[in-house]
C-alpha cells in the first residue's frame, strides 16, 4: 500500500509526507525504494549524471569547537595542527587551475584568532590566481563565526565575502538540524535554527548553497525526517539550495558513543529517500569520499544524479578513517558513471554544462 501510494505520488509530482518518509526509512524494501527514487530522478534529470573538476582546500584544522563526530579539528598545541598561509592557498589554487579545475571548495575550523580580513584576502588571492575559479566556500557555521569575530551583521559579512570573490556556499555544518541530537554531537556549534537562518540570508543575498545531513551516528530515523522537513520548508521559501548531500558518518578517531559507521543498505536507502522526499531539490549528490566508490556508483541506480568532483586533497573524512582515495581523475569519474549506464556531464558549480 505504502509503495503504491508513493508510486502514484511520484507519477503525479505530489509530495510525500513526513509519515511516509518515516515508513520508508523503517521499511526493509530497499530495492522498491530505489526503483521509485530512480524513477523520480529520471523525470527530473534523465540519464545525466553531473560531476565537476574541483579541489578542496581546508585552510586550517585549528578550531574553537570540539564536535564529537569530528576527527579533523585540533587544539593549538596538538600535533598535526596547521593553518595555511595565503601563499600556500594561492599555490594550491594555481595547481588546481593548471589541472583544469573550475571550483575551489574551501572550508576550515573556527580559528581562534585569524582576523576577518584573512578570509577576504584568501578569496582575493584565489581569484588573483585565476578569476575563472568559482569559490564555493565557508559554511553557515563559519559565516556566523565571522560575524561574531568582526562585529559585522550576517548580511554585511556575506556582502564583504561576495565582493571579495565568494561564489556560493557548500552544505556543511547542518549535521542533524534537530537540537536534541545537536546537543549530544556538537553542543558548541550554532543551533539548527541558526544554521537555517544564516542560510536564508545567504540565499537572500543571491548566493546559492548546498545542504548536507550527517547520518549514521546516534540520530533516529525521525531525526532524519525532521532534518529533511526543515530543508524542504526553507527551499520552498528561498529556492536557493542547489544540491542535497547526505554524508555517511566515518567513526574513526571520533567521540560519538556507540557509533559504528554506515552500511551500504542504510546509505542507499537514505540517498533514495532524500530524492523522494526533497521534491524541490534538483540534485542529490553522492559524496564518494564518505560513501566509498562502490556505494557511490551504485547509488546512481537509487535516485542520485551527482558524483561531486575530483576533490584532490581531502582531510575531514580521511582523518575519520574514510578508506576512499584522496582524489579521482576526471576519467575515473566518467567511467564510474558510464559503467552505471548513465551519461557523464561535467558541470561548473552552478550546474552549467561544460
Ligand atoms: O559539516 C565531519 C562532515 C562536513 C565527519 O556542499 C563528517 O558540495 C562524516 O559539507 N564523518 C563537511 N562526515 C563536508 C561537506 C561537503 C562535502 C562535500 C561536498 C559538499 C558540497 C559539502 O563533513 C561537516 C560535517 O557534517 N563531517 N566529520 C565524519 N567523521
Ligand atoms: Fe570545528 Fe567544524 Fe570540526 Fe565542529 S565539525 S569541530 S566546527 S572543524
Amino acid at each position: 500500500m505504502l509503495f503504491k501510494t508513493i508510486k502514484e505520488k511520484v507519477a503525479s509530482n505530489t509530495r510525500i509526507s513526513d509519515a511516509e518518509a518515516l515508513a520508508l526509512f523503517e521499511s526493509r524494501e530497499l530495492l522498491a525504494i530505489g526503483e521509485l527514487a530512480a524513477e523520480a530522478n529520471q523525470r527530473k534529470n534523465g540519464d545525466k549524471v553531473y560531476f565537476n573538476v574541483n579541489r578542496h582546500i581546508n585552510y586550517t584544522n585549528l578550531c574553537v569547537n570540539r564536535c564529537k563526530f569530528c576527527a579533523f579539528s585540533k587544539e593549538a598545541d596538538d600535533p598535526g595542527v596547521y593553518t595555511l598561509a595565503l601563499e600556500q592557498i594561492a599555490e594550491k589554487a594555481r595547481e588546481a587551475s593548471s589541472a583544469g579545475a573550475t571550483e575551489i571548495h574551501t572550508v576550515g575550523g573556527l580559528h581562534p584568532d585569524l582576523p576577518f580580513e584573512f578570509y577576504l584576502q584568501m578569496l582575493r588571492s584565489i581569484k588573483q590566481v585565476d578569476p575563472r575559479l568559482h569559490i564555493k566556500g565557508f559554511t553557515a557555521v563559519e559565516i556566523d563565526y565571522f560575524s561574531r569575530l568582526s562585529g559585522l551583521s550576517i548580511e554585511d559579512v556575506i556582502a564583504a565575502l561576495k565582493s571579495a570573490g565568494l561564489g556560493s556556499l557548500p552544505g556543511g555544518g547542518a549535521e542533524i538540524l534537530g537540537q536534541q541530537v545537536r546537543d549530544q554531537i556538537c553542543p558548541e556549534k550554532i543551533s539548527g535554527a541558526r544554521w537555517l537562518e544564516v542560510t536564508e540570508k545567504v540565499h537572500a543575498a543571491g548566493l546559492r548553497s548546498n545542504a548536507t545531513m550527517l547520518f549514521g551516528h546516534l540520530e533516529g530515523y525521525h531525526d532524519r525526517v525532521e532534518h529533511l522537513h526543515l530543508l524542504r520548508e526553507l527551499q520552498d521559501k528561498t529556492g536557493g539550495f542547489q544540491t542535497f548531500i547526505p554524508l555517511a558518518f566515518q567513526p574513526d578517531n571520533t567521540r560519538v558513543p556507540g557509533a559504528k559507521g554506515v552500511g551500504g543498505v542504510d546509505a542507499l536507502k537514505t540517498l533514495a529517500i532524500s530524492r523522494l522526499y526533497l521534491d524541490n531539490f534538483q540534485h542529490i549528490k553522492a559524496y564518494w569520499v564518505m560513501l566509498g566508490l562502490k556505494i557511490a556508483q551504485t547509488s546512481l541506480c537509487f535516485g542520485v544524479n551527482d558524483l561531486d568532483g575530483t576533490v584532490v586533497e581531502e582531510q575531514i573524512g580521511h582523518d575519520a578513517g574514510a578508506d576512499s582515495p584522496q582524489a579521482l581523475g576526471k576519467e575515473q569519474i566518467q567511467l564510474l558513471i558510464r559503467e552505471a549506464g548513465r551519461v557523464p556531464v561535467e558541470r561548473d558549480t552552478l550546474y552549467n554544462e561544460l
